[in-house]
């Protein structure tokens, strides 16, 4: 597939996906959304990558859904299409870690897409919101769900009902991103974060991203449970022979991803 909405590299271990609709504040219509699935998808199955970075410009992760593009949808065009299902859960079924680098706005979809990624380092400059609200509709793609989730409930509901901004300090104090970093490093930041990841065993890194999304899906003793499974069977790796190994012998160790 031929790339127009999206930039791909790859930097080492790490594949980067930029968001590539600059005079539309990366407004995420179909074409986008098929072509960053393909591109995650392709990156998830390349043996020779590690961690997934997804990013956007300086001013915008992405200001939401297209709005040009649906402002005439009918309820029959949306729902037969799976209007947002169709191409927007690939990133679901990406098994190794994506990271979302958010500077300037992330908002609606915009907001809901990093919110789909497993952490998210902001820029001073990020902007988180729900505005959906102010258009007659609601989020769509999670933003009911993972944001009460992230923020606890009285901070989602503050900005899903009033479509406020949640500039980066509040969206670190929230919980909702991880870090946040200077506009300016703010790459450099996420792709040594994605270089970090990358070193490491990937077998045991999807492991733990399969452990702590669980604590998402279950109870608590069904979890803490999937997790002693999971790390039983981290003794099945030979990496983690070599890490314990490397530790003991107090040198650095090297990974085969077996
Ligand atoms: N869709 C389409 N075009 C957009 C969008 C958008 N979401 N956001 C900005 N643009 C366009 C503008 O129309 C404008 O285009 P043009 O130059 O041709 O007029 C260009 O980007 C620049 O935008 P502005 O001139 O408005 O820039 P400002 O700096 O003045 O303002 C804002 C920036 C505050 C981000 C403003 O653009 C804005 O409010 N945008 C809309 C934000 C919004 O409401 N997002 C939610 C969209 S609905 C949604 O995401 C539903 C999600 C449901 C699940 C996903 C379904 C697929």
């Amino acid at each position: 597939m031929a790339y127009e909405n999206i930039l791909v590299e790859t930097h080492e271990k790490v594949g980067v996906i930029q968001l590539n609709r600059p005079k539309a504040l990366n407004a995420l219509n179909d074409q986008l959304m098929d072509e960053l699935g393909d591109a995650l998808l392709k990156f998830d199955s390349d043996d020779n990558i590690g961690c997934i970075v997804i990013t956007g410009s300086e001013k915008a992760f992405a200001a939401g859904a297209d709005i040009g593009a649906m402002a005439n949808y009918t309820f029959m065009d949306v729902y037969k299409s799976g209007y947002i299902t169709r191409n927007w859960e690939q990133i679901r079924q990406v098994r190794k870690p994506v990271i979302a680098a958010v500077a300037g706005y992330a908002l609606g979809g915009g907001c809901e897409l990093a919110m789909m990624c497993d952490f998210i380092i902001a820029a001073d400059t990020a902007k988180f919101g729900q505005p959906e609200v102010k258009l007659g509709t609601m989020p769509g793609a999670g933003g009911t769900q993972r944001l009460p989730r992230a923020v606890s409930k009285s901070k989602a509901m503050d900005l899903c009902l009033t479509a406020r901004m949640m500039d980066a300090a509040e969206a670190e104090r929230a919980g909702l991103v991880s870090r946040i970093v200077a506009a300016d490093k703010l790459i450099e930041e996420a792709m040594r974060a994605a270089k970090t990841i990358a070193s490491m065993s990937l077998p045991v890194i999807m492991m733990i991203k399969e452990s702590v999304n669980r604590a998402y899906e279950t109870t608590l003793a069904e979890g803490i449970q999937y997790e002693r499974r999971l790390f039983h069977s981290t003794f099945a790796t030979e990496d983690q022979k070599e890490g314990m190994a490397a530790f003991i012998e107090k040198r650095l160790p090297s990974f085969r991803n077996n």
